[in-house]
C-alpha cells in the first residue's frame, strides 16, 4: 500500500488554517468586563484574555455566537446577524477585538447559524404574518396532516425536535393555521434553503462578517440545511409513550446540501483565504465527508465528526450506551487515516459547548487522578493529525457539575425538557427518576457552560465580585483554576496547563510530524493502551503511547521498533525513565511520548530490490541503530538524519512504520556485516 500523505496528495501541503491552534469561547461563560453587573460574559471580557490564549498558544478564537438573541438557545437563535447581543456589547467591540487579535498575529471565526433563525428575527416575523407574506417562503410551512373531528391539528410529520425529542419538530401557528418546521426548538424555526434568496441572505451575511475582519466560521449544523422532500414519516425507534421519533435521516446531510455548499464556495468563501469548520453531526461515510473536506472537492476546510463525542448515544443525545477503549481508538484511528488515505483534512476536538468535560467521560476526574487523566487527553490531542481544537476550560482539566447541584442550576433547554419529559413520563417511579438523573449529570450540555475558572477570588475572577453569575461556578475553583496552573510550582511535574502550553508549543516545532504526518496505530488489539506511531514526510517519528485505564500495566512494543528517548509523560517534567524497547511499564492514565527509530526486518527479496540501485559499497551509518546490528541486514535512517545515499521508494510492510514512505537504506552487504558490526562496538 502506498500512501497518499507523500504521493499525489495535498494532505502534508502546509496551509495555516491546517496549523493553527483554535480555541472555541462560549461568550456567556469566558470572561464578563470589570464593571459589568450582568454576570454574563462579553467581548471586552475576551479581548481582555487574549494575551493569555496567546501564551497557551492559541491562533485562532472562535466564539460560540455573539449576534442579537432571545437566548432562548443560548445564541444559535440568532434575531439579527449583523447586530451583537447587548450583554455580550457591540459591533465596535468586535471591531476592536478583530484589531487586538490582529496586533498579535490571531484572528476571529464567527460561528454561523444559518441553518435556523430565532423565531424573533425580523425574516420570521414577516414569514408568519400571512400565507401572502413575500417571506412565506423563507421557512418550511406545510398544513397539518390530519385534523380531528374536534378541531386537534395534527404534524405534517412524526419527526421529534432535536432538543426535546418529546416533542414535535413541527410547531403549529393559530394565526394562518400552518405548522412550521422548527427541527431544534419552536424558538428556532428552520430557514427554506430551496429558496434561492435565503441563500442569497445567508451569502450577504457572510460577507458582512469576512469583511469586517472575521477569518472564516464554524458552521452551525450546515449538514441539516437540505431535507427530504415529502417530510416523510420516521422508523420508531423510541420505546412505548413516544409519539415523535427522530428522523435524522431525512435531514441529515440531505439531497441537495453539496449543492448549497458548492454554491456558497461559489458565491462567498472562493473570494478569501477563511478557516472553515462545518459542525456535521450524524454523519460518517467516509465517502460522503470527502465530498465536503476532500482537498478536490474543497467545499470547507474541515468539518467536526461527532462519532467520538457521540460514542455513548444510542438514538438521542439524552442517553446511554455502552463503549469501551478499543472502540475509542477505532473511531480515532479510523478518521486519522481516512483523511490521509483519501486526502482530506480534519478537525481534532474532544470537547465543546454541547458535550460533557472530557476528563469526567473518558478518563477518570475524581481528585485523585483529574490532574493526570486531563494531561493524558492533552497529550494525545496534541500529537493527533487535523487541526487542533480546544474548548475553553478544557487546557485547566474542568470537570463536569457536581452530582450533589440542585436540578435547578442545570440552564440549558435540552436538559430542562428531557427533566420535563422523564417527570412526565415517570412522576411516580423513583428508579426511572434516578436513571434521568444519572443522564443529565453524564450527559448534559451543561456541564461544559459553567463559568471559567480565572482564579482563586470571589466568582473565580469570571465576573465582578458584586454580579451574580448567570450560572454557578463550579465548587473546585479555588484550586483548580488558571492564575494557580499557570504560576504552579510542582517540583518534577507540570500543570494541566503547562503541560497544554508545552504540547501545543511542541506541536508547532514538529508540525510536519504532529500536524501533517502519518499516522499508524500500533495497539488495535490492546482493550486498553492506545498506540501510535506520527511520521513526518522526511521520515521523522514519534511514538505515542497511552494507558487509558486506572490499572499499572505493560505494553508489548513491536519488535522491529524502540524509541531513542521517551520525551514527554504526564507524570513528569522531563524525559521519562523507561525501556526504550520491547515491554513498557505504564502506570494507570500514563502516556508517554518517544522519539522512534526503527529497524526494519530484514527480507530477501526487498534487499534485493533496494539492491539493484547500485549500493554496492559499505557507507558508514549516521547514527547508531539501537537492535543489536547482527539482527539486521540494513536499516533504516530516520528521515531528518540525511544519510549520502540515493532515496528509494520502498513498500514497506502493513505492519511497520512510514507505510509507502521514502525512505533511507543504508545497505549493508553480507560480508560487510562483521566489519559494521565492529564499527559500533
Ligand atoms: O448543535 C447541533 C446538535 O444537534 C448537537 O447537539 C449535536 O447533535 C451533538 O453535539 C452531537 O454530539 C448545534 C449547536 O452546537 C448547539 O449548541 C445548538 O443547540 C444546535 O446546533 C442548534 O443550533
Amino acid at each position: 500500500m502506498s500512501s497518499p500523505v507523500h504521493q499525489n496528495s495535498s494532505f502534508s501541503t502546509p496551509q495555516w488554517w491546517k496549523e493553527a491552534v483554535v480555541y472555541q469561547i462560549y461568550p456567556s461563560s469566558f470572561q464578563s468586563h470589570s464593571g459589568a453587573t450582568t454576570g454574563w460574559g462579553s467581548i471586552q471580557g475576551i479581548a481582555s484574555r487574549l494575551d493569555y490564549l496567546k501564551s497557551l498558544g492559541v491562533d485562532v478564537v472562535w466564539s460560540s455566537p455573539i449576534c442579537k438573541s432571545p437566548q432562548a438557545d443560548m445564541g444559535y437563535d440568532i434575531a439579527d446577524y449583523k447586530q451583537i447581543y447587548h450583554r455580550y456589547g457591540t459591533l465596535q467591540d468586535v471591531d476592536n477585538l478583530i484589531a487586538e487579535l490582529t496586533k498579535r498575529g490571531m484572528k476571529l471565526m464567527m460561528d454561523l447559524v444559518v441553518n435556523h433563525t430565532s423565531n424573533e428575527h425580523a425574516w420570521f416575523l414577516e414569514s408568519r404574518s400571512s400565507k401572502d407574506s413575500p417571506k412565506r417562503d423563507w421557512y418550511i410551512w406545510k398544513k397539518p396532516k390530519s385534523v380531528s373531528a374536534d378541531g386537534v391539528p395534527e404534524p405534517p410529520s412524526n419527526w421529534a425536535q432535536i432538543l426535546g425529542e418529546a416533542n414535535s419538530a413541527w410547531t403549529y401557528d393559530e394565526k394562518t393555521g400552518e405548522y412550521y418546521l422548527s427541527l431544534f426548538t419552536p424558538e428556532q424555526p428552520d430557514l427554506n434553503w430551496e429558496n434561492p434568496e435565503v441563500r442569497a441572505a445567508v451569502w450577504d451575511v457572510m460577507h458582512f462578517w469576512l469583511q469586517r475582519g472575521a477569518a472564516g466560521f464554524r458552521m452551525d449544523v450546515i449538514n441539516l440545511i437540505s431535507k427530504v422532500p415529502g417530510y416523510p414519516d420516521a422508523e420508531v425507534v423510541l420505546g412505548a409513550g413516544c409519539k415523535f421519533q427522530p428522523a435524522f435521516k431525512y435531514f441529515v446531510n440531505g439531497p441537495k446540501m453539496h449543492d448549497y455548499l458548492q454554491e456558497m464556495h461559489r458565491e462567498v468563501l472562493s473570494k478569501y483565504d477563511t478557516i472553515t469548520v462545518g459542525e456535521m453531526p450524524g454523519i460518517s461515510d467516509d465517502d460522503e465527508v470527502l465530498r465536503t473536506v476532500g482537498a478536490k472537492a474543497g467545499e470547507l476546510r474541515m468539518i467536526f465528526i461527532f462519532d467520538l463525542v457521540d460514542i455513548d448515544k444510542p438514538h438521542v443525545r439524552m442517553a446511554l450506551k455502552p463503549w469501551d477503549v478499543k472502540e475509542m481508538k477505532s473511531i480515532i484511528s479510523r478518521w486519522q487515516r481516512v483523511m490521509i488515505e483519501k486526502d482530506g483534512w480534519n478537525s481534532v476536538f474532544i470537547e465543546n459547548h454541547d458535550n460533557p468535560r472530557s476528563v469526567s467521560r473518558y478518563v477518570d476526574d475524581s481528585d485523585e487522578w483529574r490532574h493526570i487523566g486531563a494531561k493524558l487527553i492533552a497529550l494525545m490531542q496534541t500529537t493527533l493529525g487535523g487541526t487542533l481544537f480546544i474548548y475553553q476550560g478544557e487546557e485547566i482539566g474542568l470537570r463536569n457539575i457536581s452530582k450533589s447541584w440542585d436540578i435547578e442550576e442545570f440552564k440549558d433547554i435540552e436538559t430542562i425538557n428531557y427533566w420535563a419529559k422523564v417527570n412526565d413520563l415517570y412522576a411516580d417511579n423513583p428508579e426511572e427518576l434516578a436513571y434521568g438523573r444519572k443522564i443529565i449529570d453524564m450527559k448534559a450540555r451543561d456541564h461544559s457552560r459553567t463559568p471559567m475558572h480565572w482564579n482563586a477570588e470571589e466568582n473565580a475572577g469570571f465576573c465582578d465580585a458584586g454580579a451574580k453569575p448567570w450560572m454557578r461556578i463550579m465548587d473546585d475553583y479555588k484550586t483548580v483554576n488558571v492564575d494557580a496552573q499557570m504560576k504552579a510550582d510542582l517540583g518534577d511535574d507540570l500543570s494541566v496547563w503547562q503541560f497544554w502550553q508545552r504540547g501545543l508549543k511542541d506541536r508547532k516545532e514538529h508540525a510536519d510530524v504532529f500536524v501533517y504526518g502519518d499516522f499508524e496505530e500500533l495497539s488495535v488489539e490492546h482493550p486498553n493502551v492506545f498506540a501510535y506511531v506520527r511520521t513526518s514526510i522526511k521520515g521523522e517519528k514519534w511514538l505515542v503511547v497511552l494507558n487509558y485505564s486506572g490499572q499499572e500495566l505493560e505494553w508489548l512494543m513491536p519488535d522491529n521498533l524502540s524509541v531513542q528517548f521517551w520525551a514527554c509523560s504526564n507524570y513528569v517534567k522531563g524525559r521519562a525513565e523507561k525501556p526504550l524497547k520491547k515491554t513498557i511499564p505504564l502506570k494507570p492514565w500514563e502516556g508517554i511520548l518517544g522519539r522512534g527509530v526503527e529497524c526494519v526486518e530484514y527480507d530477501d527479496a526487498k534487499f534485493a530490490k533496494a539492491d539493484s540501485f547500485g549500493y554496492d559499497k559499505l557507507s558508514k551509518p549516521q547514527s547508531r541503530p539501537t537492535t543489536e546490528i547482527s539482527d539486521v541486514k540494513f536499516w533504516l535512517v530516520t528521515g531528518d538524519v540525511k544519510p549520502p545515499l540515493k532515496e528509494i521508494k520502498y513498500e514497506a510492510p502493513s505492519q511497520s512504520w512510514g507505510v509507502g514512505s521514502p525512505v533511507y537504506f543504508l545497505l549493508i552487504r553480507e560480508g560487510d556485516l562483521k566489519r559494521c558490526k565492529k564499527d559500533f562496538q
